[in-house]
């Protein structure tokens, strides 16, 4: 199955571009680019988990290593496209919503599930894989309403082991719905790795029971994932239906800043993944190139940090959560259970019984 599902790679570890057709379709401008927001988001990513060990943000879901597989997969959106993101991929959608809008989901303000005006973003799926039918369904919806808008939804390897993804897959190959189902397989689901949760030897071999293309590409080469996300979404606008994605990657840190993958994992092992960094890959492929250099880089790295600073400035002067936010955004209008839960929590508060 792996060599039925090779990783396709148009740039490898060392920066050396293997895939020569695409020579001049990768350009300087587009490295830059490329290369600006990998280190925008790491910047935010690395802030995020000081801000969080400083008690001034709440449990928060590194994606430090899949900087690639998320903001090049988001560059490959057109405007009116949609995207359902799980609590993971922030990056994704900062990167595709063209602001940093979302950080104060960890502050637990609802601000950071709204995307800006006329952004397709919803909010974060954190029930595992439940967001695949629905974008299924909204892919459907894009369809029958004969707009050109394809949706793209992601989901981790753990999430190929619930009801909801063969569901979400079986569904938008029976419709041909324009979806991109991006899977990043990062190699662990919490403290499962994946070798304990499926036998298959490649997620993208999955797309064979559904007859739809399933496409295995290094998920840390942002040229890979760019050109086949693109690639996917071309065919979801041709009515030619589905594809899944499956970009392989690593997760280097914890599963959330409340995770200790000391406990499941050797943390020395992890950190020799580094050698496939998406960043400093690109950056040696643009040194190769003469794209970049080390005051190009520097430069980039320091505009990241001021952008950076300024968005946890403004996160900071936001007041403190609403509790009624909790309980007033799940129906427009709430169920007698969820008010009889917010009634009993609202006296607790008040100290009444
Ligand atoms: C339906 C459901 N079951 C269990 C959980 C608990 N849970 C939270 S994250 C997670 C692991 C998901 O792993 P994966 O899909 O690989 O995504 P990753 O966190 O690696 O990005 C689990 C089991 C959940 N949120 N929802
Ligand atoms: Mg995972």
């Amino acid at each position: 199955m792996e060599l039925e599902f090779p990783i396709k790679q148009i740039v490898d570890k060392n920066g050396e571009l293997v895939d020569k057709s695409y020579e001049s379709i990768v350009t300087k401008e587009m490295s830059q680019d490329f290369y600006r927001h990998m280190v925008r988001i790491r910047t935010l990513d690395r802030k995020c988990i000081n801000l969080q060990r400083q008690g001034r943000l709440g449990t928060y879901p590194p994606i430090e290593g899949q900087e690639a597989a998320q903001v090049g997969s988001a560059l490959a959106l057109e405007d009116d496209d949609w995207m359902y993101p799980t609590y993971r991929d922030h990056a994704a959608c900062n990167i595709f919503a063209k602001s940093i809008y979302n950080l104060s989901i960890w502050l637990g303000r609802v601000e950071g599930n709204v995307p800006p005006k006329g952004k397709n973003i919803l909010p974060v799926s954190v029930p595992i894989a439940t967001q695949l039918p629905i974008a299924t369904g909204i892919a459907m919806a894009s369809k029958k309403r004969g707009s050109k808008q394809a949706a793209i939804v992601y989901f981790g390897d753990g999430a190929t082991s619930e009801g909801d993804f063969h569901e979400g897959l079986n569904m938008a190959s029976v419709f041909k719905a324009p979806v991109v189902f991006f899977n990043q397989n990062n190699g662990y689901a919490i403290s499962v790795p994946i070798w304990r949760q499926m036998n298959s030897r490649t997620i993208a071999q999955k797309a064979i029971a559904y007859d739809i293309p399933g496409v295995r590409i290094d998920g840390n080469d942002i040229f890979a994932v760019y050109f086949e996300t693109k690639k996917a979404l071309e065919r979801a606008r041709n009515g030619e239906g589905p594809t899944l994605i499956e970009a392989v990657t690593w997760r280097y840190g914890a599963h959330t800043t409340a995770d200790d993958p000391t406990k499941y994992r050797d943390q020395t092992e992890s950190e020799k993944r580094r050698e496939f960094d998406p960043i400093t890959r690109l950056e040696s492929f643009m040194k190769q190139q003469g794209y970049a250099d080390d005051l190009w880089i520097q430069n980039v790295a320091e505009e990241a940090r001021i952008e950076i600073e300024e968005v946890v400035k403004r996160l900071e002067t936001m007041p403190p959560p609403n509790v009624n936010d909790m309980f007033d955004h799940i129906f427009a209008v709430p169920t007698w259970t969820i008010q009889e839960q917010k009634d009993r929590y609202l006296r607790h508060l008040r100290g009444e019984k």
